[in-house]
């Protein structure tokens, strides 16, 4: 199942940010409709990210949901993940596919060029990051703004996940600015009810 054309809300974990545990935020956003889970963990020793990672893959199969690593190739292959999505810092990508065979890679793009490059490495999908402003990475670099979405849109076919402040204010114009799909994480797990809260983006980017 690697068709990423039809995911909506794209739901990233924080262990930092959460007000209850990365498994409980997981479980919310699967019991919302969620399809798609990064499972993003930077603090954490491997044994205990392995061990949750796994949890994770369990619910996740068990409801049909994609689940991605952030960066962690190790861990991917370990739990069997769908793939994993890698930075402009992480593992390079063609050794990252030599790795991985034909499990999904995403990349993050800040701009057209790169955009254009990750398709024709092969990626699976591209995170345009950051639209907006953000607390949650700290050195994701300047908001490149909705006209970046449009731009990478006219330039590849590959799906575009769209990144970075997006909350619930300015979802519609990211929708409109043409993005497959939305990666959220700090508009939903600060909330009280994850669940509700993924609700209200799966709604708005609900494909027709
Ligand atoms: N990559 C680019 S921006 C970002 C990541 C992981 C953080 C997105 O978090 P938020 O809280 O939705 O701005
Ligand atoms: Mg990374």
């Amino acid at each position: 199942m690697k068709n990423l054309n039809n995911i909506d809300l794209y739901f990233i974990t924080d262990s930092k940010l959460t007000k209850k545990t990365v498994l409980d935020d997981v479980k919310a956003a699967i019991k919302a409709g969620v399809k798609i889970i990064q499972y993003r963990e930077k603090k954490k020793p491997t044994k205990l990210m392995y061990k949750e990672a796994k949890e994770i893959k369990k619910l996740c199969d068990e409801n049909n949901v994609l689940l991605i690593i952030n960066d962690g190739i190790d861990i991917c292959r370990a739990i069997d993940a769908d793939g994993v999505h890698l930075g402009n810092d992480d593992m390079l990508y063609e050794k990252a596919r030599e790795l991985l065979k034909n499990k999904i890679i995403g990349l993050t793009i800040h701009n057209v060029e790169e955009a254009i490059k990750a398709e024709k490495l092969g990626a699976d999908y591209i995170g345009i990051s950051p639209i907006f402003e953000t607390k949650t990475k700290l050195d994701a670099g300047p908001a490149a703004g909705l006209k970046l979405i449009e731009e990478v849109k006219k330039a590849v076919k590959i799906p575009q996940v769209a990144i970075g402040g997006i909350n619930l204010e300015n979802i519609d114009d990211v929708v409109k600015a043409g993005a497959t799909s939305a990666a959220v994480i700090s508009a939903i797990v600060t909330k009280d009810n994850v669940e509700s809260e993924c609700k209200k983006f799966i709604e708005k980017l609900k494909k027709s």
